[in-house]
This record gives C-alpha cells, sequence and structure tokens, in this order.
C-alpha cells in the first residue's frame, strides 16, 4: 500500500472536458458508455502516457477517435487502463465497461439501495462506474443518459437540468441530463428507483425559478417536506450571509437506505442516508430534526464552497468540508439558539476531535500523507477545520472575513484550490500576513494555553499572562519537529466580583479581542479598584484547553454573571470536572458521594436554577439549563484525566454526581418538569424553543431517576406510555434503561414490537441497549445481532448497534476482561470483507487504547494486532489499524 504525498503533488498529464455517458441500468450487468473529450494537459509532461484509474470494472469495448485500438496500444490491469501513446492534440476516448450494482456492498461507485440504483463517488468512487483521470482538478462538463427499466426505475435523475427523456425499447425509457458547470468525477451522481417525491419552487436573488424536490421510499413522502422546507431555507441563507446563489434549474434531494455516511453533495443531485431527511414527530426526535436541517444546509452550502470552488487534492480536503462546517454551523446558530449551538459544537469537538488529536490518529487539519483518502474524513479536518476558519473571522473581523470570502468565491470560482488560495483572498482583503495565522492547518494536536493573574493595588493594575504550549506530534509525513507558536484569537472580558462588566481598557484588546501569537504575552489593564474576574475564550474562541486556576468563587460569579452564555456554561462544567476528576482518578481514594466538592457544585446549581427563574417566572432558555445541568460525558472526563484510565471509575464518578445532583435538586427538577409540560394536545413543532423545553423535562427526568430509581421509573413509565413526540417516548426509554430491572426489560420488548417496521427507530433501540453502563450489555449486544431487523450490510444498523457500544459506551468497550475489544474486533474482520469504509470508522474505537490503565491496554493492543495480522485486509482497516499501533 502506497503512500500518497502533498509534497508530490503534480498536476495532470491530460485533461478530460467533455465527458459524455450512456449508463444502462441492469441489477447485475450495468453497461456504461463513456466518452470522453481528452487532450494533454500543457501543465504536463508532454507524451506521457495516459493513465486512467479503473476498480472492479470489466472492459467491454475501447475506441480512439472512432477507431479500435490496436494490438498493444492499451494495457488493463486491475486499478488501470492504459494508453501507451496518447495523441498529443485533443482527442477522444469511447470506452464501455460493466458493473454488477447488486453485488456492491462496498456502497462506493454505482450500487443498488432497496432496489433503488445509486451512486457514491467520493471519494474515489467514480472509477468504479469507468476508467477516468479519478482526481478533484480534472474537471469537465457532464451529459449522462440513464436508461432502465420503466417498472423498476420509473424515476431517473442525474446531475445538472434534465435535458430530455423518452421510450427506450419495450419496457425501458431514459433521460439525459446536462450539467454545464464543469465539475470533478467525484461530484458525479446517478438515482434510478421507484421513488416518492415532494417538492416545492424557489426563486433565487438572481430571479432563476429553481424546482427543488425530495424523493423517498413511496409512501414515506410525509416525513420528507421538513427537508424540503430547510432546503429553502437554506437556500434563502446562504442569498443572505454569504450572497451565493443557487445556479442550475433543479435541485434534488434523494433518501437512501444503505449510505456510508451522512450525505453526499453531488452537483444539483445530493443523497442522503434516510436517517438524515426522513422526520415525524412520531418517529424522529429533536435532535434527528436539527440533525437534518444542518446536514440539507451542509451539503447544500456544499455547492458554493466544494463544487463551484473545488479542491486541488485530497489533501485539501478541509478547505471544502471545514468551510462548510463553519457555514452549516453558523445557518443552525442563527435559525436556532446561537449559544445552545455553540456549546453543542464544542461538546463534540471535545468528546471527538480532542481524544482524536491526542492520539495514535493524529494528523494535522491539512494532513501531508496518506495511504487511504477515505480514513481522513475525521472530525479533524471537519470540526477543528471550521474551528479555524472561525478564528479567521474573529482575527479580521466580520467585515473583512464576509469581503475575503467573496474575493475567494470570485477569485477561485470555477477553479480546483488550495488552503494558500483560501488565505491568499484574506490576506489581500486585510493586508495582513496569514502565514503564522496558516499554521493552524499544518501542526497536529491540541495546543494548551495556561492563564495566570495578578492584581497590583497600588497601581491599580490587573495583568493577565498567557502562555501557549503545543504537543510534539510525530505524524506518517515527517519526523516530529518543534511547533511554532499559533495565533490564537483570545476574546475576553472582565467581570465585576458582584457582577457586571467591567469597563477596563487595553490597547492590545480591540473590540473584545485578544490576539496570542508568541509562545508567551500579558495584557494589562489599568485604573482597576479591585481585581476582576476574567472571562476568556468567550464563545470558546479557538480550539485549544485552557488552564488558568480560577477559584470556586471566581468561576460562580462566571456562571452567574458573566454576559457571555458559552463562558456561563463552560464555568458551570469546570465546576463539574473538578469533582469528577478528584473522585475519577486511579489514585484517588474510594470518594463517597458526599465529598465537600459535590455539595458546592449542587449548591451552585441550584442557585443557577433559582437566577434563572426568577428571571421571568419561567426559563429564559430551558435548552441552555439543560446543557448547564449536564454534566461533562465520559470521553471528556477521561480526556481531563490524560493517562492511565479507568474508565469503570470514571463511570462511577459521574453516576454518584448524578445522584446527588438528582437528590439535591429533586424538588427544583420536579416543579421545572411540572412548569414545562405541554398543553394537552397542543400542537407538535420542532422549533428550538420546544426542543429546549422538551430537553430540560427529560434532563430533570433522568436526574431525579438517578438519585431515586423507584419514583423515576414511575414516571418514566407514564411518559412512556403518554408521550406524543418520538422525543419524549425516547427520552423516557433512556432513564429507564439505566435502572435495571423488570419495568426496563418490558419496556424495551414493547418498543421493539411497537417499532418493528421501522428501522430508523429501531436503530436508536439498538443504540440505547448498546449504551447500557452494565456488564450484561456485552451479552445483549450479541443477541441483537440476531434481530431480524439487525444486519451487517447496512451502516446505519452497524453504527447504531456496534458503533454505540463500541465509541459511546467507554466502560463497556474498555471492559477489564476485554471482551469489549474482542466484540469490536470480530466485527471489524466481519465487516471488512463487505464495506472497508465503514469497518475501517469502527476501528477507530481504539483510539484511546493507550491511555487505559495496564490490565486494558494489554487486551486492547492483542485485539488491535489480532486486526493487523488478519490476512487479506483492506486498505482502509490495515490503515488504521498500523497507524493506531504505531
Ligand atoms: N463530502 C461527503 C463525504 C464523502 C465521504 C467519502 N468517504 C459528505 C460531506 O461532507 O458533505
Ligand atoms: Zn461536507
Amino acid at each position: 500500500q502506497t503512500i500518497v504525498r502533498l509534497a508530490d503533488y503534480r498536476p495532470s498529464d491530460y485533461l478530460i472536458d467533455r465527458v459524455d455517458l450512456d449508463v444502462r441500468l441492469h441489477p447485475t450487468e450495468t453497461r456504461i458508455t463513456a466518452t470522453l473529450g481528452l487532450r494533454p494537459n500543457p501543465a504536463g509532461e508532454p507524451g506521457a502516457p495516459l493513465v486512467l484509474d479503473g476498480d472492479e470494472l470489466t472492459l467491454v469495448a475501447i475506441a480512439l477517435d472512432g477507431q479500435p485500438t490496436g494490438p498493444g496500444a492499451v494495457a488493463v490491469t486491475p486499478r488501470a487502463l492504459t494508453l501507451h501513446q496518447p495523441p498529443q492534440r485533443p482527442f477522444v476516448l469511447e470506452i464501455e465497461t460493466q458493473v454488477n450494482p447488486s453485488t456492491n456492498t462496498k456502497l462506493m461507485g454505482l450500487y443498488r439501495s432497496n432496489g433503488v440504483y445509486c451512486t457514491q463517488c467520493e471519494a474515489d468512487g467514480f472509477r468504479r462506474i469507468t476508467y477516468f483521470l479519478d482526481r478533484p482538478d480534472v474537471m469537465a462538463v457532464f451529459t449522462t443518459r440513464i436508461e432502465g427499466s420503466r417498472e423498476a426505475a420509473p424515476v431517473l435523475l442525474g446531475n445538472g437540468n434534465p435535458v430530455e427523456q423518452g421510450e427506450a425499447g419495450p419496457g425501458r425509457h431514459y433521460a439525459i441530463w446536462h450539467d454545464p458547470h464543469p465539475k470533478p468525477a467525484y461530484l458525479f451522481a446517478l438515482v434510478g428507483g421507484r421513488l416518492g417525491r415532494v417538492g416545492s419552487r424557489f426563486t433565487t436573488m438572481e430571479g432563476r425559478d429553481v424546482e427543488i424536490a425530495v424523493y423517498v421510499e413511496p409512501g414515506k413522502e410525509g416525513r420528507a417536506d421538513f427537508a424540503l422546507d430547510a432546503v429553502a431555507r437554506s437556500m434563502a441563507w446562504d442569498e443572505r450571509t454569504f450572497g451565493r446563489a443557487y445556479d442550475l434549474d433543479v435541485f434534488n434531494v434523494v433518501a437512501v437506505s444503505d449510505f456510508n455516511m451522512g450525505a453526499m453533495e453531488n452537483k444539483g443531485l445530493n443523497i442522503f442516508n434516510d436517517k438524515y431527511v426522513l422526520a415525524s414527530p412520531e418517529t424522529a426526535t429533536d435532535a434527528d430534526y436539527a440533525n437534518i436541517e444542518a446536514i440539507i444546509a451542509h451539503e447544500y452550502f456544499h455547492n458554493w464552497s466544494g463544487n463551484r470552488v473545488t479542491c486541488r487534492d485530497w489533501f485539501q480536503l478541509c478547505l471544502k468540508e471545514g468551510l462548510t462546517v463553519f457555514r452549516d454551523q453558523e445557518f443552525s446558530s442563527d435559525e436556532r439558539s446561537r449559544p445552545v449551538h455553540r456549546i453543542a459544537e464544542v461538546r463534540t469537538l471535545r468528546a471527538r476531535q480532542f481524544p482524536e488529536d491526542a492520539g495514535p490518529l493524529a494528523h494535522p487539519v491539512r494532513p501531508q500523507a496518506y495511504r487511504e483518502i477515505n480514513n481522513f474524513y475525521t472530525a479533524t479536518v471537519y470540526e477543528k477545520g471550521a474551528e479555524i476558519v472561525r478564528m479567521l473571522r474573529t482575527f479580521l473581523g466580520p467585515e473583512t472575513f464576509r469581503a475575503g470570502m467573496d474575493r475567494y468565491f470570485t477569485v477561485c470560482d470555477g477553479t480546483a484550490a488550495t488552503v494558500e488560495d483560501f488565505l491568499a483572498a484574506f490576506a489581500a482583503e486585510s493586508g495582513r500576513d496569514l502565514s503564522a495565522f496558516s499554521r493552524w492547518y499544518a501542526q497536529a494536536g491540541t495546543p494548551t494555553v495556561a492563564v495566570s493573574s495578578t492584581y497590583d493595588a497600588a497601581a491599580r493594575t490587573y495583568t493577565l499572562t498567557f502562555r501557549q504550549s503545543l504537543p510534539v506530534v510525530a505524524t506518517e509525513a515527517a519526523a516530529p519537529a518543534a511547533p511554532q507558536p499559533l495565533v490564537i484569537p483570545v476574546v475576553l472580558g472582565l467581570v465585576a466580583p458582584g457582577g457586571g462588566p467591567v469597563e477596563a481598557a487595553s490597547e492590545r484588546v480591540r473590540d473584545g479581542v485578544f490576539v496570542l501569537d508568541r509562545a508567551e504575552d500579558s495584557l494589562v489593564f489599568g485604573g482597576l479598584d479591585a481585581a476582576p474576574v476574567p472571562s476568556l475564550f468567550r464563545g470558546f474562541s479557538a480550539p485549544v484547553k485552557v488552564e488558568h486556576a480560577l477559584t470556586r468563587d471566581e468561576r460562580l460569579t462566571l456562571l452567574a454573571h458573566d454576559g457571555d452564555a458559552f463562558n456561563r456554561w463552560q464555568a458551570a462544567q469546570s465546576l463539574a470536572m473538578e469533582v469528577l476528576v478528584g473522585r475519577a482518578r486511579a489514585d484517588a481514594p474510594l470518594a463517597g458521594e458526599a465529598g465537600p466538592d459535590g455539595a458546592s457544585l449542587t449548591a451552585a446549581l441550584a442557585t443557577f436554577l433559582d437566577g434563572e427563574a426568577a428571571a421571568g417566572g419561567t426559563l429564559a432558555d430551558p435548552a441552555f439549563a439543560a446543557l448547564v445541568l449536564t454534566l461533562p460525558g465520559e470521553q471528556e472526563i477521561a480526556q481531563a484525566i490524560g493517562a492511565e484510565i479507568d474508565p469503570d471509575a470514571i463511570w462511577r464518578a459521574r453516576q454518584t454526581l448524578r445522584v446527588q445532583l438528582g437528590r439535591d435538586l429533586g424538588p427544583r427538577l420536579l416543579a421545572l418538569r411540572e412548569a414545562l409540560a405541554e398543553p394537552e394536545g397542543a400542537p407538535f413543532s420542532p422549533d428550538a424553543a420546544s426542543a429546549g423545553r422538551r430537553s430540560l423535562r427529560n434532563a430533570a427526568l433522568d436526574l431525579v431517576t438517578a438519585a431515586d430509581p423507584e419514583s423515576g421509573t414511575a414516571l418514566a413509565v407514564a411518559q412512556l406510555a403518554g408521550a406524543a413526540t418520538m422525543t419524549d417516548r425516547l427520552a423516557a426509554l433512556a432513564t429507564l434503561s439505566l435502572v435495571p430491572g423488570e419495568a426496563r426489560e418490558t419496556a424495551l420488548a414493547r418498543f421493539g414490537e411497537a417499532y418493528r417496521g421501522e428501522p430508523l427507530v429501531l436503530d436508536k433501540w439498538f443504540a440505547l441497549q448498546a449504551m447500557i453502563p452494565e456488564a450484561g450489555t456485552l451479552e445483549r449486544v450479541r443477541g441483537l445481532m440476531h434481530h431480524a431487523a439487525f444486519s451487517l450490510g447496512n451502516p446505519n444498523r452497524v453504527r447504531s448497534l456496534i458503533a454505540s457500544f463500541s465509541l459511546n459506551n467507554p466502560s463497556q468497550f474498555h471492559r477489564p476482561d476485554g471482551a469489549g475489544y474482542d466484540l469490536t474486533a470480530e466485527v471489524v474482520l466481519a465487516l471488512d470483507g463487505k464495506n472497508p469504509q465503514v469497518a475501517a470508522r469502527l476501528l477507530t474505537a481504539f483510539n484511546t487504547w493507550r491511555m487505559v490503565e495496564g490490565g486494558r491496554r494489554r487486551h486492547a493492543e492483542a485485539a488491535l494486532r489480532r486486526v493487523a495480522e488478519a490476512p487479506g485486509l483492506s486498505p482502509d482497516v490495515s490503515d488504521i489499524a498500523g497507524r493506531s499501533l504505531a
């Protein structure tokens, strides 16, 4: 398996300007005729052979400029078709291939999902349809004729605009689609199948009348309206916020049930995992609605950040993904509650990206080398990539940032660009040198910023000193080098000890932003009669770990009075984290639940709840309150401890604190549950305010039940029986799932029976059971693998049952006897032959293996080695296994 390096990038020796595809759909013998208009690339090597990529293709015929190629002119290997002496002028290659969509279990290229023909080409799936220069810097204008059975595939969709349709012999029909925008092959898509449709229209700010539609399994049209509406809202938002209008006459979204990831931004024809399209109050939770909206927006926004401006090579993946995640996060923040959304983003970053950056799979946001690109669709590229764009906006200010975005879209439109091109647009617009800033793309690892402060009463000055340090990370591409200081925007404010903002100036702080761009720097504020409480990294202004020895009183001041909601939440989190880490460290005595620390946290949260309620009788923002009541997750606690982790101790520490919160806050929580109850018969709304009320009610139920399982169970059973939404039903079931006994088993059995025919609901049921933090869970998961609805062939099922166990149930994945590791390794190996991408993703559960204590560590290593040494591994799994063990 070869390593691809960024440093070795060379332009293609040939370009393809035009592609005419003729696809005759057939369940097992689909024929594709590709007519490629090629020419030598002036930037390439003259006379070089033409090497087209291929993968699991059967070559039927090939012709050059209308003539069959002579003997020896072409060589075909399993992964390439080589034309030894291509003409050194424009020429046409006509290639006919055959593929079998029904046996394509990798779900890359052309495959069938529940009988629907669909495609997935990013990153390198187009070569599984025809021989091609399958690299993003080769961009062509595509025309696609799709032919299929009228019976089995009444709907035929392609990229771009529909041009023509008609009869194609007995029982067959065809449709022709033309996409005028040159694009790389990874954005190609087609769909053929029996599908239901909901549609509407959107008129762009440029006056284009666009037909938008969402296609789903027939009978599920009623569940597609929310997604359809999200498309229209995304289009309007991108016009309003970035001045970007849609550029085709149709925009189609198709939901399929077998899909390797969330969704795909194919030009004009987004293909989605149906989990991120289908929603009804009976089957989808509030979290599902929020995800659908965010992913619809994400894929739509790619039309500019990804499609109109694409990537020169796959090392530039963050150029489209980090930027597009930033854009979808901004969309959700505007459509919902900004602070609540920001907290959710940061929780994901800390639970997923920080561990990745601290483990054996760490890589820079722009990697320098890869063996298997599909393994680099990571939290680092996506989420940390989005944080870099956000920091750029903070650093430059919103107006300059917007102007830089405009310049980027204008200058790079129609090109395959690089991170350098992106930064150049902002440098030109701002007149600033961004070379130091660009280190964020190149240096892996989460930086730490240590902060100390002193108050000088005589001089009436307050000094903050910042010291940044970066871990030294070895990656495949390079030996560990001494990291250079990063440009870290610190959004800050000062709060008076009794509350209220402090107006103190420092010339180094502009618009509330201090830029830390050296290893160490200090900031002095003058004219202060008392030491203020510093509120730093407001809104999580940089993806760093902050070491800041605030006193408990200072944190209580921030929790109660900070003008920045994120830092209010952060203050509560850090109070809780102190207790949790103290109790969960391997060297900590088996602390009882009534430690003084815990008591002061519950007192702080009681004051918080009373203060919030006083604000207006009811809570101003229930969703925010629910987040304040939610303790840091097990992964986050593990990161804070850092080494020799005992996942059981972490779970126990968190559980005893939940019990304590539930007990000390019980009456308040029960009162909130009452106050926030939906009036009988109130119409359902998935909006943020209604969802926020549900989330606080359910957070209260959860804590109350932790403290008093008996009465909590009664409440949960009643909620389960009377719930009007899937959110409330599932929350009740989740609460019950943590209380062993009869009630739980009955509730689980009934739920499984009631939703027998609803795979997406059963996924929630699988996940919930896989996350029960009890020793019996392993056997439960093994048992559920034989459930009629479970299948290793469907990625959603694997993710809900197996990945929930391996990635979201730390105490059971890390069982002391190693059985959790064994189960995971076993499934990875069983899956690898079918679907290497999903298998490789599951194997990343071992990312934290070096952090756990010795006994578990040895079991984890043995399981990983078993995977690494298995014969016939896919490149995907062997890459993850190799890096995890390196
Ligand atoms: N661009 C796709 C991801 C493709 C993953 C390929 N292994 C979805 C997205 O990020 O929008
Ligand atoms: Zn994306």
